[in-house]
């Protein structure tokens, strides 16, 4: 009998769902990862196939007819509450007070705490200079042997990162614990712009690149609040050699939390030619695809940046981007969209914006968008940062 027993409260231990997760967050890339970053992990696991959470670039920061005012949001003001994701740029935390859209970096790092306390979660891209030649990040040169180890660059590149560890290490909530990060350097890597991209660089320098970055501020730096997100642009791969065409630049499953892309090509990008009909498909296509890749390497899917620049089509929200997130159960499995920034029209005279505000013709079927059951904005988010047992 009390074998039985012992065999049986095993039982029910191994086959605690929560357990199993756990045992999951341990494939991550960062075995010591914080409680609450495994639990962002974990919880983001168990989002996919839920929901989606809808987030935007520098929200808080600067909206399209604001700058620098306490508590707005376009989000908020066009829908009713923030987004649930929260997308940032340390852009020239090389030598800079201000990041490469004029954001002050103390500034960013209330604007994640506020974020996060309240819930939501924090993704952060590197838009970085180019270490070689100190032009910015769209120098696009052949640049990766001079960054690598032995380059005559390295050393500068390696005080960019440890300027990133000291900001990460500074992200506390209010019991001091370190606040989770969604991690995404380097980011449209197959793409012919930056200084990183394909084409200027080999395929080897750039997974050197990666993994570098990874030890460095893993192991030397001791960073241990980080997701780390892989995000090809989906104009650069062809949409029939996909699940190939991902893999250009992969560094390996034990480098990557996230497998996410990048997809602002079939959402009507003005250079991609192809009617709107067959772009919705390749949309779905694509994330389809995405999904598949993720979970065969049972890792968290994203949509890590998307948009229409100045949305131009009023009912945009439900029929591109709700209508494709929706479209099967593998779309279903995105756990989180991310829509760039709303350049402030003021000061950057142009109309380079992808989250509806207030008084836009898009914010009525934004409004729908939101009260969708499947699409999440913050006031709707379940805690990301505890394990519920169930
Ligand atoms: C680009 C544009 C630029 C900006 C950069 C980094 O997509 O929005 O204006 O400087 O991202 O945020």
């Amino acid at each position: 009998m009390k074998h039985i027993l012992v065999v049986l409260t095993f039982l029910s231990i191994a086959c605690n769902p929560v357990d199993n997760l756990l045992e999951e967050s341990l494939q991550l890339v960062d075995q010591n990862a914080t409680k609450e970053t495994k639990a962002l992990y974990i919880n983001l696991k168990k989002m996919s196939g839920t929901g989606v959470m809808f987030g935007h670039q520098d929200d808080l920061a600067y909206g399209y007819h604001w700058m620098d005012e306490a508590g707005r949001s376009d989000v908020k003001e066009a829908s009713g509450s923030y987004p649930a994701v929260y997308g940032w740029d340390v852009g020239d935390i090389s030598d800079e007070q201000r990041n490469l859209d004029g954001i002050d970096f103390e500034k960013m790092k209330n604007f994640m705490k506020l974020g996060y306390e309240r819930g939501g979660v924090i993704s952060i891209s590197w838009h970085m200079v180019n270490p070689v030649t100190m032009g910015d990040p769209w120098d696009y040169v052949e640049t990766l042997p001079g960054v690598l180890p032995g380059g005559e660059a390295h050393e500068l590149f390696k005080s960019w990162l440890d300027n990133f560890a000291e900001f990460s290490l500074s992200l506390k909530g209010e019991q001091g614990e370190l606040i989770p990060i969604i991690f995404r350097p380097y980011h449209e890597h197959n793409g012919d712009w930056f200084w990183w991209g394909k084409g200027a660089n080999t395929e080897e320098d750039y997974i050197a690149l990666w993994r570098f970055t990874v030890e460095y501020l893993r192991d030397e730096k001791r960073v241990h609040n980080l997701l780390w997100a892989f995000s090809p642009d989906r104009s650069r791969m062809d949409i029939n050699s996909f699940k190939e065409d991902y893999f250009y630049g992969y560094p390996g499953d034990e480098y990557v939390d996230i497998i996410g892309f990048d997809n602002y090509w079939d959402v009507g990008h003005p250079a991609n030619e192809t009617d709107p009909g067959t772009q919705q498909e390749n949309f779905v296509r694509s994330l389809t695809y995405t999904a598949q890749i993720a979970d065969s390497l049972n890792k968290v899917f994203a949509l890590t940046e998307t948009g229409t620049e100045a949305l131009p089509v009023n009912t945009i929200w439900s029929e591109r981007f709700l209508a494709a997130l929706t479209a099967n159960e593998w779309t279903r499995k995105t756990t989180y969209m991310l829509t760039w920034r709303n350049a402030n029209f003021e000061k950057e005279n142009r109309d380079h914006y992808y989250a509806s505000f207030e008084g836009h013709p898009t914010q009525e079927d934004f409004k729908k968008f939101k009260e969708h059951e499947f699409i999440l904005f913050e006031d709707e988010l379940p805690d990301m940062y505890t394990i519920k047992n169930e």
